[in-house]
């Protein structure tokens, strides 16, 4: 097969109004850069000339700026899933110029293949290379590209430059087949290979190949701050104390970390426990740290569907890749995040909430309950099926005026059957073997700031009886106080006495 070389602007406008697009890529890396920022364009000339213009676009979780930042900032997107955490996208999402769906990340493929979104017109894929009969060798992400390359009528590669040839074997490609003819997954162990180095395409769908150049963008994180250091501390201290009481075996178990200051607090803590043996992780996202514990030989292995490393790791993981190549192995969301493999292999899942309630049902994607921050993405792929689930969150936000320990979430995205462990930077509450009411008194006291302790014991005191005892009258009334004053400490339960 003899590919055509295009540029971006050329391919972009090859794609119609209307169209569905799949993007290869999971966060940043392997997430095409040029062809997305040159479709936002020509929806802003389409717009300028009073035409309709917006795609549908379908990833494999968050993507970049300078995919769905500029997409969004030229409000050319009609369709959204699965994930996303993007400030201009939130924006149209939260005020529906965008339709946006929060999708479970593990399940976003076979979803798209069920047919709940119809079909694909186009896939684009970020590349390493491409051979004449279809093989392509990835990026740093997969996300859900088989599907979308295997659906897409027509498909664009973006040809990474800086990506280097030795990233070979560091992919696990497979698609799935779909019930009634499924099979099991046969990973036994994090770093079991299931599948092949390439991904394979019909090279007849190809219509253009964009040369690019361009590492992934991601900034590094900041030192963490004092909360996430003590909140990093309060799981480290849990995880030891189940070890140590013969609740976790001797050789540990598989780690899933969420992303952000506290996952990247908690895995420095972990980095440096005497207590806690070497690990593999079997999780969808490594950042910085893991690296930093490969190094250290604290981390022996990572099953990920993406490296989500700074630029400056990225290269430095370029250079090194030989140490590297064996200890890390990318594969697409639906096998990074399944739920079979996770319940298999008892992964410890650790994720981040905006907010959890004193029974133990977590929000972790509205804001107040109506705005939309990220979406779910693979929290509850993890938390449903974890050997054990922790969330964390800060105890407060924005300076004390709200409380992320609520008498009720606002939004119920992880329900009380599936937290084990919830921590803050006040402590530990272990939910597991307590009922209702016991959960309430370990959460208030561990892990709520002592300046909302009060509140919420006068809140739970309302109560009339009932295994739960909620009084619905009241339930949001942390919320509404915020609404009404700017800050949950005004909230009056007096007033349902
Ligand atoms: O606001 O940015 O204005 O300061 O929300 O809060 O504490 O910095 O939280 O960045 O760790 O993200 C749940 C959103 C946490 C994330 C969530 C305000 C707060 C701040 C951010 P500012 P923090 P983080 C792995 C698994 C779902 C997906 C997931 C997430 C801003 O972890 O998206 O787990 N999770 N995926 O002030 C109002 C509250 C608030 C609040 C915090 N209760 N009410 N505002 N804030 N709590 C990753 C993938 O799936 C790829």
């Amino acid at each position: 097969m003899v590919y055509n070389y295009i540029t971006a602007e050329e391919a972009a406008e090859m794609i119609p109004n209307g169209s569905t697009v799949g993007l290869s890529g999971f966060t940043a890396p392997g997430t095409p850069k040029f062809i997305p920022e040159a479709i936002a364009k020509r929806a802003v000339k389409e717009h300028e000339e009073g035409k309709e213009y917006k795609i549908n676009l379908f990833t494999g979780a968050s993507t970049s700026d300078r995919a769905d930042g500029n997409l969004s900032r030229a409000n050319a997107i009609n369709m959204r899933a699965p994930y996303q955490n993007v400030p201009d996208l939130r924006k149209r999402i939260n005020c529906h110029d965008c339709h946006y769906f929060d999708r479970h990340l593990s399940e976003m493929a076979q979803e798209m293949r069920y047919g709940f979104y119809g079909k694909v017109d186009f896939a684009i894929i970020e590349a390493t290379s491409i051979s004449p009969d279809g093989e392509i060798l990835l990026g740093c992400g997969v996300g859900n590209v088989p599907t979308y390359a295997a659906m897409a009528d027509k498909i664009f590669i973006e040809l990474n430059e800086v990506l280097p040839e030795s990233l070979y074997g560091m992919h696990d490609v497979i698609l799935l087949q779909d019930p009634p003819v499924r099979r099991e997954i046969p990973i036994y162990k994090a770093n079991d290979r299931i599948g092949s180095p390439v991904l394979k395409i019909d090279p007849n769908k190809v219509v253009g190949i964009v040369k690019t150049k361009s590492y992934d963008g991601v900034k590094p994180f900041s030192e963490p701050d004092e909360v996430s250091k003590h909140i990093g501390a309060n799981v480290v201290r849990f995880l030891v104390s189940e070890y140590v009481n013969g609740r976790l075996p001797k050789e540990f178990l598989p780690l899933q970390s969420g992303v952000g200051n506290v996952a990247n607090a908690v895995l420095y803590d972990l980095g440096e426990s005497k207590e806690l043996p070497s690990f593999m992780m079997y999780t969808e996202v490594i950042q910085d740290a893991v690296l930093e514990l490969m190094k250290k030989g604290k981390c022996t292995f990572a099953s990920t569907c993406s490296m989500t490393f700074s630029d400056h790791t990225e290269e430095s993981l370029f250079d090194d890749i030989k140490y590297f190549h064996d200890k890390i192995l990318m594969r697409p969301a639906e096998i990074s995040n399944n739920p079979e493999v996770i319940r298999r292999l008892g992964v410890i899942a650790m994720n981040t909430a905006l907010e959890a309630d004193i029974f133990g049902n977590v929000n972790s994607t509205h804001v107040l309950g109506t705005k939309m921050m990220n979406g779910i993405g693979g929290s509850g792929d993890f938390t449903r099926n974890a050997y054990i689930s922790i969330f964390s969150c800060p105890s407060v936000s924005k300076g004390g005026l709200i409380s992320n320990i609520v008498p009720m979430v606002a939004h119920p995205d992880h329900s009380e059957h599936s937290v084990d462990i919830l921590v803050t930077d006040q402590g530990i509450a272990d939910l597991r073997h307590k009922d209702p009411v016991e959960r309430a008194y370990e959460i208030i006291n561990n892990c709520a700031h002592p300046m909302y302790r009060e509140l919420l014991l006068d809140y739970l005191k309302l109560g009339k009886g009932g295994q739960t005892p909620v009084t619905l009258q009241a339930a949001f009334e942390f919320h509404c106080a915020f609404n009404e004053h700017g800050d949950m400490q005004k909230a009056d339960f007096g007033k349902y006495v």
